[in-house]
């Protein structure tokens, strides 16, 4: 059994709480959510008030998670304990300080729960006790192994939000991070009551499109350009496009994956260009061409090997694409 050291603090800080905040980073994902859901039910069974916030609005594919609507963006109740989950970085939470302070975080105690690499020099500074633990392959792990030491009882809902937490982060049990004990623990929950199934359908029927985008999807798929024998995909989507369609679709992700996902093409990249003069390229690069963050930083930007992205402010359209089809050549020659 896995043994946290760091759980009786976090039992003592949660037994001395009558409220308590759950904090959603300002990248609020299937696992950041799923976990602050299964908390909710957790902490809620064991007499405690409690408010999960996020300082930006979910994304809307997380919708099939029960409970998404009651994830409080505006700030407003009291709380006498906060508990991040799923980050570790201060600059998470910059979206989350224009509402509360560090300071009224500062003056009560605070539990991070998370399961990310360490960046030092990144550190949020009013930690009471964190536990991250980097093995695990989703944050609801560590919750889940948590609830098992320490005896908390998980209603239905609390195992389900974990269930899609820990499948959301580890992409169906196939991500890298997965364990044998990452696989158990769905068994577990499954054994106790959670259906897959249902998890799955009402996840796909989230990601359906209107028959408007699909068909835009396949203009777009039309216009990829095929680069450096089939190397490099390029797109470019212009203002117009971009005005219509994004409110209900970002149009880049319609095509970056297909892109991405073409015999011999090794990296994609999609310029999108705004009516201020801007122009945005959102780099994706294939397992074993680690070049995104590269292309991205000649560009000006930067992000990492696989995914990447760049902004350039009164660009020509031309000019941009010479460049990053010149860059992309030199990197992969
Ligand atoms: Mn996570």
């Amino acid at each position: 059994m896995t043994n946290y050291p760091e759980a009786d603090t976090i039992n003592q800080l949660i037994n001395d709480a009558k409220h308590i905040l759950i904090i959603q980073p300002d990248n609020p994902d299937g696992d950041s959510l799923g976990s602050g859901l299964a908390l909710e039910q957790i902490l809620g069974e064991q007499g405690k008030e409690v408010t999960i916030f996020s300082a930006v609005s979910l994304p809307s594919y997380l919708k099939y998670l029960k409970g998404y609507d009651r994830v409080e963006i505006t700030f407003r109740k009291k709380f006498d304990l906060s508990i991040i989950v799923d980050t570790s970085s201060n600059s998470l939470l910059e979206n989350i300080y224009k509402q509360i302070s560090p300071k009224a975080f500062n003056t009560r105690p605070a539990i991070i729960l998370d399961h990310h690499d360490h960046i030092s020099g990144d550190d949020i500074s009013f930690t009471t006790v964190r536990l991250n633990v980097p093995s695990a392959a989703a944050t609801a792990e560590v919750i889940y192994e948590l609830s098992v030491q320490l005896g908390w009882q998980l209603n239905l809902d609390a195992k389900n939000a974990l269930a899609a937490a820990i499948l959301s982060d580890s992409q169906g049990l196939t991500a890298n991070k997965t364990t044998a004990r990452t696989v158990h623990i769905i068994g577990e929950l499954v054994d106790g009551g959670v259906s897959l199934s249902a998890l799955e359908n009402a996840r796909r029927d989230m990601m359906r499109k209107s028959p408007e985008i699909v068909k835009y999807k396949g203009r777009l798929l039309e216009r990829i350009e095929y680069l450096l024998d089939n190397r490099l995909a390029l797109l470019v989507i212009p203002w117009e496009e971009i005005q219509q369609y994004s409110p209900q679709y970002n149009p880049a992700m319609l095509a970056l994956e297909d892109m991405r996902l073409t015999t011999d093409t090794l990296i994609a990249i999609v310029l999108k260009i705004y009516n201020d003069g801007r122009i945005t390229g959102k780099i994706r690069s294939n397992y074993g061409t680690p070049i995104a963050g590269e292309l991205a930083a000649l560009m000006g930007g930067g992000g990492h090997d696989y995914a990447s992205g760049f902004k350039l402010p009164n660009a020509d359209l031309n000019d941009v694409r010479q460049t990053v089809i010149r860059h992309a050549l030199e990197l992969l020659s």
